[in-house]
């Protein structure tokens, strides 16, 4: 075992211990999502109490109820975290990102230190991390069909304010040249493997285009630097793009004159299927559209009494325009009350108040629409990595 394994997994233990002592009684039976006795994945530092998360293999869902006394940014210790591998624990001081690649006047690696990072103009904004395969199980449980991944439901996303340098300053002090095309971050993280192939370092392109426009390296979260398990030191923040783009960990930076591919360009993180071509979609970027009830699946309510349901709605294509709600599996809608005001790359908060009459099994439905005109399907296109699942998920509950 590595030092730095060896230090992950100390920290991991005095992170976890409070936790462990809190929910070791109460640790769920569920063998297939169950959470270790110590209430923490293996290979994430944070503690993961169940009732914030959902583990799912190396990844962990933050659980949308829980998510009802956060703002609109997620607190670092509800965010979701998905990992290939697992969390590396990097110190800031030995930290350097190398920015290499034809792309470069002179084609000599430029590299930066934290230090140089944080003297560098610094820039502050909200953005979504969500993963492109947010809502995934729901192609099995709503549309009974298979795709392969980790089975979210919709707890792959969070907000957060990332402060950091525009990654167009850093390119532009490394001598990006006219003829770049493409840049791709790559982390630091263990190489990926799977089903015996290595994909190498996570690691995928950007055009120029993007790079040079909202991308930032970010150090900061939520006002603090990052945790361990959403990138520390210095991640890369993608605004409105799937999450893949938002490279944790960062090492380097390739910059490129010819296109840049990576496994996550070509194999993973395009749609395959029925619907589509037989090398696959184009590479996804923009994220969807979606809302989400802040309540269990198969919640139980009292008849006969008003409840403040409530929820989320975002888009990575446009501000939320509204958010509609049935209570009756969809044959009426009623608009919902937009607590906050819609900006792009954030999500809003919505409440609507239902009063149940009759006792027994009830779909809650809510459907988004942005001010770009798109809205949430009845069904989402099957792609078999069930990418994408923008469809008004129906909700069970139970009215007793
Ligand atoms: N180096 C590295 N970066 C990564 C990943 C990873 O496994 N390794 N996972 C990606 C994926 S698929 C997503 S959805 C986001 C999740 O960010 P979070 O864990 O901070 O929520 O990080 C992305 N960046
Ligand atoms: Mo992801």
């Amino acid at each position: 075992m590595s030092p730095a394994l060896d230090r992950r997994h100390l920290l991991k233990l005095l992170a976890a211990a409070p936790v462990a002592a809190q929910f070791a009684a109460a640790a769920p039976a569920t063998a297939a999502t169950a959470a270790p006795a110590s209430g923490a994945a293996p290979d994430i530092v944070k503690p993961l109490p169940p009732e914030l998360f959902t583990i799912r293999g190396t990844n962990a869902e933050s659980n949308f109820p829980a998510l009802h006394s956060t703002g609109l940014h997620t607190p670092a210790d509800h965010f979701f975290v998905r990992n290939h591998t697992s969390t590396p624990v990097l110190g800031e001081s030995d930290w350097k990102l190398t920015v290499w690649g034809s792309g470069l006047h002179g084609r000599r690696p430029v590299e930066f230190s934290y230090g140089d990072l944080r003297s560098l103009p610094s820039v502050t904004r909200t953005a979504v991390v969500e993963c492109a395969g947010n809502g995934r199980n729901f192609y099995a449980t709503q549309q009974g069909q298979t795709v392969t991944g980790t089975p979210w439901t919709l707890g792959a996303i969070g907000a957060a304010r990332w402060r950091g340098v525009r990654l167009r300053d850093v390119l532009h002090r490394a001598g990006i040249s006219s003829t770049a095309v493409d840049v791709m971050p790559r982390g630091l993280d263990d190489e990926f493997v799977s089903n015996g192939v290595n994909h190498g370092r996570v690691r995928r392109p950007l055009p120029v285009a993007k790079a040079l426009d909202d991308v930032i390296l970010a150090y900061e979260m939520n006002g603090q630097p990052l945790p361990y398990d959403h990138g520390f030191p210095v991640r890369v923040i993608v605004p409105s793009w799937i999450g893949i783009a938002s490279i944790k960990w960062l090492g380097d930076i390739e910059v490129s004159d010819t296109p840049l591919s990576s496994p996550w360009t070509t194999q993973f993180y395009r749609l395959f299927g029925d619907a589509y071509p037989a090398g696959g979609s184009a590479p996804l970027t923009r994220q969807t559209i979606k809302s989400a009830f802040e309540l269990p699946l198969g919640a139980s309510l009292e008849a006969g009494t008003t409840h403040r349901l409530t929820g989320r709605a975002w888009s990575a294509k446009a501000p939320v325009g509204q958010v509609e709600i049935s209570t009756d599996g969809g044959a009426h809608w009623h608009r919902a009350r937009l607590r906050d005001t819609p900006h792009r790359d954030g999500w809003v908060r919505w409440t609507a108040d239902w009063r149940p009459r009759g006792t027994g099994p009830a779909e809650l439905l809510a459907r988004t629409a942005d001010r770009a005109g798109n809205t949430q399907p009845e069904r989402t296109v099957h792609n078999t990595q069930g990418y994408f699942f923008d469809a008004v998920v129906r909700h069970p509950v139970t009215v007793v």
